[in-house]
């Protein structure tokens, strides 16, 4: 369909009317019209393009959300690396940055800096050609970004199209996207209310929100970004000082800070910082310091870098924020590893601009160290993006009824008893195989190629089994049937039945898996194989004591301990009671070893294996029979080469030492059953 002359003026002038609206909106903070006024524009263009696809630009203010969800984001090489900043402490640490940029230039002058309060958000690279929005990406390492374009289109004060007729055929715009606080607290607000997952701070909103495969997330998170710089320059002139190049980037439609000021020397560089930090509060946004950066463009290029940081901008950082608050409780929470942590619930107080209500206290250390009771007035601290935590105790304000903070006993998420060993300093809950907290993990690892290796039961599922209550512990898998599987969204009677079969195929295994795969803290698989050479038996092992557990080679009395809290919990018998239930076993450990074809021998791995990791083929020659050792004597079997096999395949010639390559290591432990299945 051709499109009347006049309807693609038309759509030709709103284009630019509403961008024109946006950038006093979103850049200068100045409106001419009402919301009300905008939103009329904006809805004829929007029903101008209905009418007219053809209408439709890639730049039209219409088109900011629309793009599909990704799959994964691709990489971006920076052009120009994106650098990082010195970092300054104090007054003297800011005249020292002034005397050496003087020493360097061989001057004695009083140095001109743009001064830039630092925004704590998100660093991104925008690339602009003939005006148009092209590509933004992250900073990464500074060499290598992420794309994210289509996530940075839906930021409202990030021009699609650059406004001037003065523009670089190709300009790199560099700035911080950030979420402003009011923001932050409305998206935390509406996260409890839905019961998802609450943003510790600002800028992890800002970085979890900017990396959301689909666009439509990001849109709603009202992301907005302040610039600071530019990066590569094609087909154009920049200014010749830093302030100057800011107000370019203004005027071309860019959002940038208004609290920008030049300062002559690091003295009233000073004073400029003690203004922005009594300013700090009041901003709608988070700042974590200021940025003082030499004016003049040519000073910066004579001044040069250093590796990963100019020798020409420095960032004043601003002390850790604080507040004095009183610790109402310690509650003990259970992560997915077992480990029990205090967590400080709080009289809520306001810290930097958010309120903050919990802190962690890392461990009962931490607790003993701090000399903290409950009742106690605390100093907490946020800084950056950690968590916040508690710094100090006013004990001379404790209040007569403080109460001691006690590691319970039991896990507060299923009962079971709770160990903290001797020298260790994390304490752990011992209901391994039973804890709700721990539930996911232990069975993820339980079907783990190098534990019971169930082919197809994979981390996604695992989660969907266990959510829809099918499972809570690994004996359960053994009960799933097809009908509960295929109920199960995205499983196909086909997959349901594959399932089924790898469950019952690895039922036939090895009493080393079987160990490996309780998931017993500090027991790797070579710890489950000592220990299922000594004792043989699984009953063997429930029975032991700390002496006997020693005897095994490589345990020590920490290890001990935690396989003794294991076993010592009896709803972790019960499972293992039910696995073998379900016709779980191996052979006997006696056939096993003698039958083993390379007992009594000593392999020796080196160079890089491409086809298996060391500790596979370590693992396969170790259930062979075989001792692998890390050095080549005469007394070795033989050494394995693989790529770029260096010292020890010389070694192994010299003495005549047989070698084999990878392939012939495969075909081998193919041909005595220790193949890749
Ligand atoms: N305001 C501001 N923040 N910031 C961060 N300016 C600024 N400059 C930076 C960084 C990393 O780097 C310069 C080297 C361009």
């Amino acid at each position: 369909m051709s499109i009347p002359r006049e309807i693609a003026e038309e759509a030709a002038s709103l284009r630019k009317t509403i961008s024109y609206h946006n950038y006093r909106y979103h850049a200068l903070d100045e409106t001419e019209i009402t919301d009300g006024e905008f939103d009329r524009l904006f809805q004829r263009l929007k029903s101008l393009e209905a009418d007219y696809p053809e209408l439709v630009t890639d730049d039209s203010p219409t088109q900011r959300v629309g793009a599909a969800p990704l799959a994964s984001f691709s990489q971006v090489q920076h052009e120009l690396p994106m650098l990082s900043l010195d970092n300054a402490f104090s007054k003297e640490d800011l005249i020292d940055f002034e005397r050496r940029i003087n020493s360097r230039l061989g001057s004695a002058q009083t140095i001109t800096f743009t001064c830039e309060p630092k925004i704590d958000g998100v660093a991104v690279s925008l690339m602009y050609e003939d005006g148009k929005l092209v590509r933004a990406a992250t900073r990464g390492d500074g060499t290598t970004g992420e794309d994210i374009t289509q996530n940075v289109r839906t930021i409202e004060s990030v021009p699609l199209r650059l406004q001037g007729d003065d523009l670089p055929r190709r300009l790199e715009v560099r700035g911080e996207i950030y979420i402003a606080r009011s923001t932050f607290e409305r998206i935390n607000q509406q996260a409890q209310a839905a019961g998802e997952k609450i943003f510790a701070n600002p800028r992890n909103a800002a970085a979890g929100s900017i990396r959301q495969l689909d666009p439509r997330l990001t849109a709603k998170r009202k992301l907005t970004m302040f610039c600071y710089s530019v990066g590569l320059v094609e087909g154009g002139n920049m200014a010749t000082t830093q302030y100057e190049i800011l107000a370019q980037l203004r005027q071309w439609g860019l959002r940038v800070n208004p609290l920008v000021r030049t300062v002559e020397g690091a003295e009233a560089g000073y004073s400029f910082y003690e203004d922005i930090l009594s300013q700090r509060q009041d901003l709608d946004y988070e700042i974590d310091g200021v940025v003082f950066k030499v004016n003049s463009i040519d000073l910066q290029q004579a001044l040069g870098m250093l590796t990963r940081t100019p020798r020409w901008a420095i960032a004043f950082k601003f002390p850790a924020e604080q507040a004095l608050t009183r610790l109402l409780d310690v509650e003990f929470q259970v992560g997915r590893t077992g480990a029990v942590t205090p967590v400080a619930r709080l009289e809520p107080v306001r810290v930097g601009g958010v309120t903050i209500s919990n802190a962690t206290l890392h461990n009962m250390d931490e607790i003993a160290r701090l000399g903290l009771k409950i009742g106690d007035t605390v100093l907490v601290q946020r800084a950056g993006d950690v968590i916040p935590k508690v710094v100090s105790v006013d004990h001379a304000s404790r209040p007569e009824d403080a109460r001691d903070i006690i590691l319970p006993a039991t896990c507060p998420a299923c009962g079971s008893e709770v160990v903290l060993l001797e020298g260790e300093v994390i304490a752990r809950c011992s209901g391994g195989l039973i804890c709700s907290a721990q539930r996911k993990e232990s069975i993820r690892h339980f079907a783990s190629r190098l534990a019971m290796d169930i082919e197809g039961l994979g981390d996604k599922l695992v989660e969907q089994l266990v959510d829809e209550g099918l499972i809570t512990s690994p004996a359960d898998l053994y009960q799933l049937t097809e009908a509960q599987l295929v109920g199960l969204e995205r499983m196909a009677p086909k997959s349901a039945n594959n399932l089924l079969a790898a469950l019952d195929k690895s039922k036939t295994t090895t009493l080393p898996r079987f160990i490996y795969a309780l998931g017993i803290q500090e027991v790797g698989e070579s710890t489950a194989r000592n220990l299922a050479l000594h004792f043989a038996d699984i009953h063997a092992l429930e029975q032991a004591g700390p002496e006997e557990l020693q005897a095994v080679p490589d345990i020590g009395p920490i290890v001990a301990g935690k396989i003794v809290a294991f076993f010592h919990q009896e709803d972790n018998r019960k499972v293992i009671e039910s696995l073998l239930a379900t016709g779980i076993s191996w052979p006997s450990i006696e056939t096993s070893v003698a039958s083993a074809t390379l007992a009594g021998e000593v392999w020796v791995l080196t160079g890089t294996l491409t086809q298996l990791t060391r500790n596979e083929a370590k693992a396969r020659l170790q259930a062979l029979g075989a001792k692998v050792a890390g050095s080549v004597s005469k007394n070795t079997t033989c050494v394995v080469a693989g790529d770029a096999a260096g010292s020890k395949l010389t070694k192994a010639q010299e003495l005549g030492v047989k070698v084999l390559s990878e392939e012939e290591l495969l075909v081998m432990l193919q041909s005595h059953g220790q193949g890749n299945s």
